[in-house]
Parts: structure tokens; sequence; C-alpha cells
């Protein structure tokens, strides 16, 4: 693959050839050449599931530095994958063979911030939680929160429309996002960072980029409305003997906590086993017996006094109905930080134990946990599973308050035989419940053949076309996102 041009930055093996070209270029040149070592990091993912082989790293720090790649590679039929901060869970931010990496990273100004309207305009390689730490000092927060937010970037973020733990208080990317700049693929620059609420003047171009996963265009700038930053928070765990129990709970909370609820989670044991064998700190298990499941609260409100107050009501409620066991909650921000670690550390936890084969559904409340002991019985039916067998845990996790499910099957390896015995059962289950098969994480290579589970045969035509119409050559994240 040649090098595009003269002013970006390279990761390559190849020293010889990327150093000779900055030489012989302009004054402007800043060729930046690695050896392979650190190229694996932008063609492993973070579940070391999907490997590429790209000789070819880009690292472009403007706009105009991605509109003259993609030019170039447009000329050229290069194929290109965007990528973010590498944490996607579906194998679509790494390539499959050599295509071209153009990773965002060099992507990281912040554009503006008005702290009236709380409206952020900002380089689409920002990190999540570097935006986040950068808006609290004005009282704001983002929208949208995850445990991959010290390296997932907010591009990726709106490339995936990422969902996360705000889900259930702010809502999708889709609402919160006002606008994006975008270079397509031919390397024209599609500039739609407007900080309007309102503008209904034609079709909502902006829609079709969250969530595309890099197949239409390459994200470079985000303006997103965020919200002010709670002045109280309260984090409570409890635990429960049935997954019945999770539901009332949920309806209970809402009922005493419904304004100022702004995340309700759930974890089986075997999820809560996992991080307390795995995780690496700050998980300790705050109750004297293991549980079945578990919820966490978080509420956020600006008033601490009226909030404890409800949550105390709520806790004496549920330990006196008999819907919860035991509870806890959290006196300060480091227990309240705690609490949170025994959710957010599960893939984590998950991923050093083992090999994780990840599934992440949406479906109606009352029927998630059924899939998740029908899959365990299954994998055991096989004889597959077992400390010793080739599944060592089947751990159900999620954002119960978004109806979305996470399956986490731990495997020895990534092996076809473990993987025949999951899917396509899994995909079938969740079709037949008239669920989704990507709630949140996306399609990606993972997915690429499984969109049907999900959407109907004029959906995906139309799809296709969107796909045809901005990428012809097909150049963008091939093999990736829609491939019936
Ligand atoms: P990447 O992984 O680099 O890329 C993801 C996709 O977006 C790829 O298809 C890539 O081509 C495309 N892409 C990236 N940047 C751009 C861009 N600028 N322009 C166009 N396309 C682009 N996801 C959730 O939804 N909710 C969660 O709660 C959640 N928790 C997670 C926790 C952990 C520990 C981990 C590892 C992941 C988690 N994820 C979660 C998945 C992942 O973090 C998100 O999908 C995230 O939004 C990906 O951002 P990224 O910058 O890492 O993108
Ligand atoms: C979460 O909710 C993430 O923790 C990751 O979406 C889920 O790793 C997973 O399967
Ligand atoms: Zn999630």
């Amino acid at each position: 693959v040649s090098s595009p041009s003269s002013i970006l930055t390279t990761v390559s093996p190849d020293a010889s050839s990327s150093s000779s070209s900055s030489s012989s270029s302009s004054s402007a040149a800043s060729y930046q050449t690695v050896d392979s070592s650190e190229l694996d990091m932008y063609n492993n993912d973070w579940m070391n599931k999907y490997h590429g082989k790209s000789q070819l790293v880009l690292k472009p720090k403007t706009t105009d530095e991605v509109s003259r790649i993609m030019k170039h590679c447009y000329e050229r039929n290069l194929a290109v994958v965007p990528q973010g901060g590498n944490t996607g869970l579906v194998g679509g931010g790494v390539p499959v063979f050599d295509e071209v990496v153009v990773n965002l990273g060099g992507l990281n100004r912040i554009r503006s911030f008005d702290e009236i309207s709380g409206t952020l305009v900002c380089d689409a390689g920002c990190i999540l939680e570097a935006l986040d730490n950068h808006i609290a000092e004005k009282g704001y927060m983002m929208p949208l929160d995850l445990g991959a937010k010290g390296s997932c970037h907010i591009g990726g973020n709106v490339a995936t429309n990422a969902g996360g733990l705000r889900f259930l208080r702010y809502g999708s990317l889709h609402g919160n996002v006002l606008g994006l700049e975008v270079v397509l693929p031919d390397g024209t620059v599609l500039e739609g960072l407007s900080t309007l609420r309102k503008d209904n003047t034609g079709f909502d171009l902006k829609q079709l980029f969250i969530g595309s996963e890099g197949t239409i265009g390459l994200i470079t700038g985000v303006s997103i409305v965020t919200p002010r930053r709670p002045s109280a928070m309260n984090v409570a765990v409890f635990a429960l003997d049935s997954y019945e129990d999770v539901q009332k709970t949920f309806s209970q909370v809402k009922k005493h906590c419904g304004e100022i609820l702004s995340a309700f989670e759930f974890f089986d044991q075997q999820s809560f086993e996992v991080v307390q064998g795995h995780a690496t700190a700050g998980v300790r298990d705050p109750f004297e017996a293991r549980h079945p499941f578990y919820v966490l609260i978080e509420t956020s409100g600006s008033n601490k006094d009226h909030d404890d107050e409800k949550l105390q009501v709520l806790l004496e409620d549920l330990l006196e109905s008999g819907l919860i066991s035991d509870g806890v909650l959290a006196q300060d921000e480091t227990q309240l930080q705690s609490l949170w670690a025994l959710r957010e550390s599960i893939p984590e936890a998950a991923g050093k134990m083992g090999k994780v084969f990840k599934y992440d559904l949406s479906m109606p409340v009352d029927k998630m946990y059924d899939l998740v002991l029908d899959m365990r019985k299954r994998i055991d039916e096989q004889g597959a599973l077992g400390a010793d067998k080739a599944v060592e845990a089947v751990c159900g996790y999620g954002h119960i308050g978004d109806g979305n499910l996470h399956i986490n099957i731990v495997a020895k390896d990534y092996d076809a035989a473990t993987e025949a015995i999951i899917e396509p059962y899994i995909y079938e289950w969740t079709s037949k419940v008239k669920g989704s098969i990507s709630a949140e994480h996306g399609l990606g290579l993972m997915k690429a053949q499984k969109i049907g589970y999900s959407k109907d045969a004029t959906s995906i035509e139309y799809m296709k076309r969107i796909k045809d119409l901005f990428d012809p050559k097909k150049i963008l994240n091939p093999y990736k996102y829609i491939q019936v």
C-alpha cells in the first residue's frame, strides 16, 4: 500500500519506505515509523478475538488530512478501516486482511463548549472520559458512560451508537447528537456540525452515521448536548433470590424513585463470582452470603437529603416485602465506586478468566433470563460445561432497565466446536421472541451475516442501497455490518 500524503503520521513496520517518503516530501512531513509490535495493537481487538494483517496505520490530526487520505484511497480502490479507541466488541474496528487502518486518535481537540446550553463540539478522537472530566469542571457530564470510557472515542461511540450505563436516564445518541462532521469515502467533507436542538429542514442525514460502524463515512467532529452534572448521586446494590423478584424490584424502584433513577443494572451469581475471582481491584463482596441475583440502582438528583430519604424508604419497603434478601447503600464516593465496580468489572474479569463469546441482545424483560438458563442447559447437555470443560461459565447481566441482556460465555478457546453449540441457537431464540441480536455493540464482523435475524428483507435491501449511495466502491470497512 503506498503512502497517501506527506503530512500524515503513519505506523508501519516498513521503516525504509515510510521514512524515504518523508525525506523526499515537503517540510510539513511528520512520518513516524515504529516496529511491528506496535502494529499489533491496531490489528487486534480488545478481546484478542479478531486479527487483521494491516501493514499501514495512518494517524491523521485534522479533518483535512482525513479527507486527503480518503481521496487518495478512493482513487486507488484501497480499502480502509476507520478506528477509534479499538474497544469495540464485534470486530468492527480492526482489519480483516490488510486494509489501511485510519486511526482517529490524533483528532483530539475540544472545539467549543457552551456553558448555557451544555453543547459540546469536539473532534471525534477525543476520549470519552477526558470529555467527561473536561465538562465536569463546568458542572456538566457526558450523556453516556461505559466501562471502556478511558479508551473509547466519542467518534467510536457515535459510530457504534453506544448505549451504556446512562442510557436509561439520558437516552440514545440518536437524541443527544446535534451534528456531525463526516469525511465520505471519496474525501468529500459533509459539514454537519450543527448545534441546533431543532431543525426540520429535510432528511436528518447525521442519523445515518450514528450506528453506521464506519461503513459509510469517517466521523471527524461531533456536536452533542450534555446534561447538568447531578449534585447528589446514590448507588445501592440489592441481593435477590429469583429473576421474578428482579423484575418486581424494577417496578418498585420506578414507583418510588422514577424521577431520580439513572441506572438499573442486573447481574447473576455466576457473573458475580467471575468478578470475585478475576477482577483487578476494589471488588470485595459486600454481602455475607452469595445470592442468585443482584441489581445495582443509581439515582441522580439535586437534593441529597431528599434522594437519601427516598432510597431509605425504598430499601425498607423492598426488605419488608421480601423482594430483596439483602442490600447495601454507598455511604461515600469510594463506596459508590466500589459498588459500581461489581457491575462494571464483569467484562474485564470474564476476559481474564478465558476467551469470551459475547452476546448483546434486547428482548422483552420477562423472557430474558430464560435464555441464560436455556444456554447453560444446552451447553451442559453437550457435555461442555464445567471447570475442566470447553465452557467454564455462562454469565447473564446487563442493562435490564433498557431491556438489554449481555450473555458472556467464558470458554477455553475461540473454537468452532464451542461456537457451534451456541450459534445459531442463540440468534434463533432471540428472533423468536422478536428481540434484537445487537442491542448496543453493533454488527461488526461478528454479526455481518446475521442481521436477517432482526430485520426484514425490505429493510436490509434499503440499507444496502444506502451503503451503495455513500460508498459505491465499497472501500469503507469491507466484510462488516451487512453482508447477507
Ligand atoms: P472502535 O472499537 O475503534 O470502533 C468501533 C466501530 O466504530 C468500528 O466499526 C469502527 O470502524 C467504527 N469507528 C470508530 N471510530 C469511528 C469514526 N470516527 N468514524 C467512523 N467510524 C468509526 N458498548 C456499549 O454500547 N455499551 C457499553 O456499556 C459498553 N461497555 C463496554 C465495556 C468494555 C470494558 C469494553 C471493552 C467495551 C464496551 N462497549 C460498550 C463496546 C465499545 O466500547 C463501544 O462500542 C465503543 O463505542 C467503541 O468506541 P471505540 O472508539 O473504541 O471504537
Ligand atoms: C457492558 O454493559 C458492556 O458492560 C460490555 O456493554 C458487555 O462485555 C460485554 O459483553
Ligand atoms: Zn452493555
